[in-house]
């Protein structure tokens, strides 16, 4: 009590102005200063990367009021906050982008360069957070973004993996996976919150009793205790006062745990415990679709959802809520199945640890949470055996099973006597192994479901959660995915981002619509050249990259066209390569041949266990060994496949893309996010009506876009009138070259095995129909050839497909989730001037 008085007597203290101060004289002083005495380091020893500390703490701290703000601003009963849930977070650099969204760039690069230094240089110090696979965990990122800019109260929530996606390297064209240890020179954006940690059971058994109400009621005995640190990393809004939390949970042991085992004298059982506990928050599965059905990835799953939930339930009655409420102070996403555990944890912390009856807890949870399906992929799609499912979660087992039986009642009610549709519909599936169907679950348990492109909602009605919606309709809707424009344009492409800032106002980075207005410069020859410099630019500074890190030179004159994204077998990276040699064949042929010189340049990481991409992968690294050191080709043809493609690497890639390959089966991408990013940055598609290339099509007009393949439709017409690939192989001469030289070795070196496996797939069964498409994949990419010798006609058509992408920014799509699934507002942030020194 003594201390609390000597607080409370003390006056409140006002932030020191080299904490906030934004001059260039003040930042360069907070800069040497944070280097000092936070890295512990001078000029004479400082390496880069503690001058990008230096240089993050210095921002952070001109972050820290906002954030603080904005927790007060939102901690009231009235406000209602958007929890995303996600097992993925694939944030990418924070440095640059709380620069822009500060709006002190230009400030601190002055700053920087004063202090004998390049911001650039700093910048590129950051180890990107890679906490996600793909789309899936960058969506989480760019929505984040959104949300912030659009004041809306919200936490993301997710692991703090120890380590994020690997590192790729390729070796001898093969690729070889490194462990990500991003967390090696410490992370200046997070903050741990050790106060708020939770605890987590798992295993053991259920037991029935009766309360003192004579109520019947089921206590769960679990095995162990995991406990959840959360670490905070704040999320600002642009140029606004908004800065959001994305809150990850670290799996920790209880020191209880411990300190048993060791009174016993069992140290190292006591150590072994404390590292099975922390294991659950160690390393992100490599796996996009489909997933690994591990029995630590459930864990990971349940221990993330609980720990989230105990929070949400804690924050709510904190401001005073009451449980009956919850709806109405939280809408909760859950992006994909990955998190669905969570209606069977709200629905036990309701029922067994709050004391709510069945039937009202079962309204609080469905119209407490949302579901986003991500793929139509069937092997994607979650199950969990019952077996391993009951060992771990005995009570969320019988918990599930007692919705289900209520369910199905509903069901039949509906639908009496239809027996198939119940199997069809059950959260269990039947057989000789029985099976917890996440998507069910999911379903089931909320009170909206979305699709991600329009496409790809269609077909989710008609095909994988066709007996969903014919039970509830009302519950399906469209969210067709976007991106951030702040990290996709303003960040990665300063030049542009300057020019349409120049022409038309910098209202498009908040309202990204306003990109329209460039419609007018189209044909405007000196726009025109602008533009086309920047894209040369871009692909200078792409050049030089790729010289670095592969020691290849290309041409940054030629058609840079790219695909950067998961290698897998539906998005057919090898359909590229097919073309590949096909211009390889036509210039051995006929070496005096006019071609449009072109750098094929290719990203992306295979799952490790996934042998086909990974053979992928060793195919364009042997194509391109032979493509780009023949003579005949002359340097005409280039192809690059560059390792480790990531956040960071995609902010240098987009900028510089001519060409963007969305060439995916048609219904089998649910939407992409890549094609998205290309087609802002100027970049024209090639692609089939496939995920959300469909809407790009749509709005950048069709002339403007290279389209080809079968459509859905046909696809699944022709798979059911019996395809055959080899049909397409004897009908077509250049395409039965390309074929034989993949078996014959001559692409490999002469290991004629090598690459047996690929053909044998193609010939045998091309699931993904690469052969049927063949002959208009190869046509399209000719009529791109012809169209980029017309350099004006293809920068007019580069202009309108930027100005017609407003529709594909993350805060479009977050607007419509707020109205149409969330129920979520705006709140203003007022910035509270003096931080507090008294309790
Ligand atoms: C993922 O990244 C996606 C789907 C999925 O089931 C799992 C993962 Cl890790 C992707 C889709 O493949 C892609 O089409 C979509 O754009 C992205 O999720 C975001 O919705």
């Amino acid at each position: 009590s003594d201390k609390k008085t000597a607080a409370a007597a003390a006056a409140p203290v006002q932030i020191e102005d080299d904490r906030t101060g934004l001059s260039v004289e003040t930042l360069k002083r907070a800069f040497a200063d944070n280097l000092f005495y936070i890295q512990g380091k001078n000029a004479d020893i400082a390496t880069l990367n503690d001058y990008y500390m230096a240089l993050a703490y210095t921002v952070r701290d001109r972050l820290l009021q906002r954030w603080l703000s904005t927790i007060k601003a939102q901690l009231k009963p009235e406000v209602k906050v958007v929890y995303y849930l996600s097992a993925e977070f694939l944030m990418g650099p924070h440095l640059g982008n709380n620069l822009v969204s500060l709006g002190i760039y230009d400030q601190v690069r002055q700053a920087i360069q004063e202090s004998g230094l390049n911001l650039e240089e700093l910048i590129a110090q950051e180890e990107e957070p890679g906490l996600g696979n793909g789309g899936l965990g960058r969506l989480a990122a760019c929505y984040l973004d959104s949300l912030a800019a659009l004041e809306i109260p919200a936490v993301g929530y997710g692991l703090r993996y120890e380590f994020g996606i690997f590192d790729q390297e390729i070796r001898d064209g093969w690729q070889v996976e490194i462990t990500d240890k991003w967390l090696r020179y410490g992370n200046p954006w997070e903050i741990a919150r050790p106060e708020a940690t939770v605890e987590v059971k798992l295993g053991g058994h259920t037991e029935a009793f009766v309360d003192g109400a004579g109520r019947y009621r089921v206590r769960w005995i679990p095995e162990r205790t995991i406990v959840g640190v959360p670490y905070d990393t704040p999320v600002l809004g642009f140029k606004n006062n908004a800065a959001n939390t994305l809150r990850l949970w670290k799996a920790e042991a209880p020191e209880s745990f411990d300190f048993q085992a060791f009174n016993l004298g069992d140290y190292y059982g006591a150590v072994n415990a404390k590292m099975y506990s922390e294991n659950i928050s160690k390393v992100l599965y490599p796996n996009d679709e489909p997933l690994q059905g591990r029995e630590l990835r459930l864990e990971q799953q349940f221990f993330f959802v609980s720990c989230s939930l105990q929070d949400i339930i804690r924050r709510h009655l904190y401001v005073g809520g009451k449980l009956e409420d919850l709806h109405n102070s939280a809408a909760i996403q859950l992006n994909d199945t990955h998190p669905s555990i969570g209606i069977a944890e709200l629905m036990r912390l309701l029922v067994d640890e709050h004391n709510i009856d069945w039937d009202t807890a079962w309204q609080i949870t469905q119209n407490t949470f949302a579901y986003t399906n991500h793929t139509l992929l069937p092997e994607a799609l979650e199950r969990w055996p019952l077996s391993l499912f009951g060992s771990l979660l005995p009570r969320h087992l019988e918990i599930i099973f007692e919705i289900n039986r209520r369910f199905l009642q509903e069901v039949s009610a509906k639908f009496p006597g239809d027996t198939g549709r119940l199997a069809r519909l059950s959260l269990i599936q039947e057989g000789p192994e029985k099976f917890v169907r996440m998507a069910h679950l999911a379903s089931a348990g909320s009170h909206a479901i979305n699709g991600v492109a329009a496409l790809h909602s269609e077909l989710l009605k008609r095909d994988v959660l066709r007996d969903f919606y014919e039970l509830s309709p009302e519950k399906f809707s469209n969210k067709t995915n976007g991106v951030t424009p702040r990290r996709w344009i303003m960040l990665s492409n300063p030049e542009l981002a300057f020019l349409i800032s120049e022409s038309i106002g910098d209202g498009w980075i908040k309202n990204l619509g306003e990109l329209r207005e460039l419609e007018r410069f189209a044909n405007d020859k000196e726009f025109q050249s602008r533009w086309r410099q920047i894209k040369l630019n871009n692909k200078t500074n792409l050049a030089e990259y790729i010289r670095k890190r592969t020691g290849l030179v290309v041409d940054p004159h030629s058609l840079f066209d790219i695909q950067v994204k998961r290698i897998h077998e539906y998005k057919r990276q090898h359909l590229n390569v097919l073309y590949i040699i096909t211009l390889y064949n036509r210039l051995k042929q006929n070496p005096e041949l006019e071609i449009t010189p072109r750098t094929f340049i290719f990203g992306g990481k295979a799952a490790p266990g996934y042998f086909m991409a990974k053979l992928i992968i060793k195919l364009i690294n042997s194509v391109a060994d032979v493509v780009n050191n023949d003579p005949d080709v002359g340097g005409r043809l280039k192809v690059v496949f560059l390792p480790d493609y990531n956040v960071t690497f995609g902010q240098r890639v987009y900028p510089a893309a001519e060409l963007s390959e969305q060439i995916s089966t048609a219904g089998k991408e649910a939407s992409g996010t890549g094609n998205m990013k290309f087609s802002m940055n100027g970049a024209l598609t090639i692609g089939t009506l496939d995920g959300a290339n469909v809407e790009i099509r749509e709005e950048a007009g069709e002339e403007n876009f290279f389209l080809f393949g079968l459509t859905t439709e046909e696809v699944y017409a022709l798979k059911a009138r019996g395809y055959n690939p080899r049909d397409y192989y004897n009908g077509n001469p250049a395409l039965r070259q390309v074929i034989d030289q993949l078996a014959s070795g001559v692409l490999s070196s002469g290991e004629t095995h090598l690459f047996a496996p690929l053909v044998d797939h193609l010939l045998n069964r091309d699931e993904y129909l690469l052969l049927a498409d063949y002959q208009s994949y190869v046509e399209c990419q000719d009529r791109v050839g012809e169209a980029y010798r017309d350099q004006e006609h293809w920068t007019r058509m580069s202009i309108l497909n930027s100005a017609r992408m407003g529709k594909f920014s993350s805060d479009r799509a977050i607007r419509e989730y707020c109205e149409d699934i969330w129920g979520a507002v705006a709140v203003d942030v007022v910035l509270e001037e003096y931080v507090q020194a008294t309790a």
